[in-house]
């Protein structure tokens, strides 16, 4: 795995990376891990960033000025696109033409439903986060501070503070590593995970207000219209954390969460306690993700769309 990143990187002056549309915290502690341990071992290499304008509070990581969210191509192809957290060829719309351009591509995931798009690619479906795996692939040595925290947080965010399944015996060893690194652990866990806007607390109290229950208790559901959004004056983040609160339902093994980003096309959220493998049933809508938590677009009324995905929980029950 580490010399094929090694290779990767050995022959490349120029480097592009890049993460997944609506970054969250794996995505962006990956990108910036990546920035970082780049620009410091490889000085001579020219390194770029593109993401979209991450989440206010990820803004705790070093370099983050250095992020190109506008997505400025360079005046030549790059000779490497290294493409982080990203599952498949549509979750990064903004980069596509510049990575389509670049002499080779790699990937470096941990999603199961990948579906190996790049030049080369290191893919660890096991791994918790795609923090995790660059660890792995990181000179232990080069490590400092500063990648060490963007790690740190990309781990917590994608294993939920060390909770779910995929956080397993490496991810806290990992991040026992990072933490021997000066990480401020407290620091990055209230200010980035726990801490929620005024907007965000009221949106989650409004949609679990909201929220239906399923086939016996066992589903839980909930969704925020195009209307209740512009009522909130909402953006997409500001509905972070709905889907991970109603997740905590007693007696439920299914959370569904819809938000309509366009009239009846909707994102849906779904979050699994143990049985059911979420990602095969957002991969019939073209989606993706984790056996426990995966997300997919729909179109048409949402009724219909339910209707179809508790027919399909239903089967794994
Ligand atoms: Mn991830």
């Amino acid at each position: 795995m580490k010399q094929l990143f090694q290779k990767a990187i050995s022959g490349a002056k120029t480097i592009a990376i890049t993460g997944h549309k609506h970054p969250d915290g794996d995505c962006v502690g990956a990108c910036m891990a990546m920035y970082l341990y780049l620009t410091k071992k490889y000085p001579k290499k020219q390194v770029t960033v593109y993401l979209e304008t991450p989440p206010e509070n990820l803004a705790v990581l070093p370099a983050w000025d250095r992020i190109d969210d506008t997505f400025t191509p360079p005046a030549k192809p790059f000779d490497l696109f290294l493409i982080l957290d990203c599952s498949s060829e549509e979750r990064f719309p903004a980069a596509s033409e510049m990575v389509a351009a670049a002499k080779s591509t790699f990937v470096i995931d941990h999603h199961m439903t990948n579906t190996h798009f790049a030049n080369g690619e290191v893919v660890v479906p096991d791994a918790s986060s795609t923090c995790e795996v660059l660890y792995d692939l990181f000179s232990a040595n080069a490590i400092d501070e500063g990648i060490a925290t963007a790690l740190y947080l990309g781990i917590v965010h994608d294993t939920g503070v060390f909770k779910y399944g995929s956080c397993k015996e490496h991810t806290m060893q990992v991040a026992g590593k990072l933490l021997s690194k000066g990480v401020d652990a407290q620091r990055i866990i209230d200010d980035t995970f726990y801490r929620k806007t005024f907007l965000q607390n009221r949106i989650i109290g409004y949609a679990t207000l909201n929220a239906k229950l399923f086939l016996d208790g066992r589903v839980i559901f909930t969704q925020l219209s195009l209307e209740d959004m512009q009522k909130f004056g909402a953006k997409i983040k500001d509905t972070e954390g709905v889907v991970d609160q109603i997740r905590l339902t007693e007696g439920i093994e299914v959370a569904l969460f819809a938000r309509e980003d366009e009239p009846d096309t909707y994102k849906l959220s779904m979050r699994a306690i143990s049985k059911v493998n979420v990602a095969s049933i957002c991969q019939e809508f073209g989606g993706g993700g984790h056996r426990l938590a995966a997300g997919c677009n729909t179109k048409g009324p949402m009724e219909e769309v339910l209707k179809k995905i508790l027919a399909l929980v239903e089967e794994q029950l």
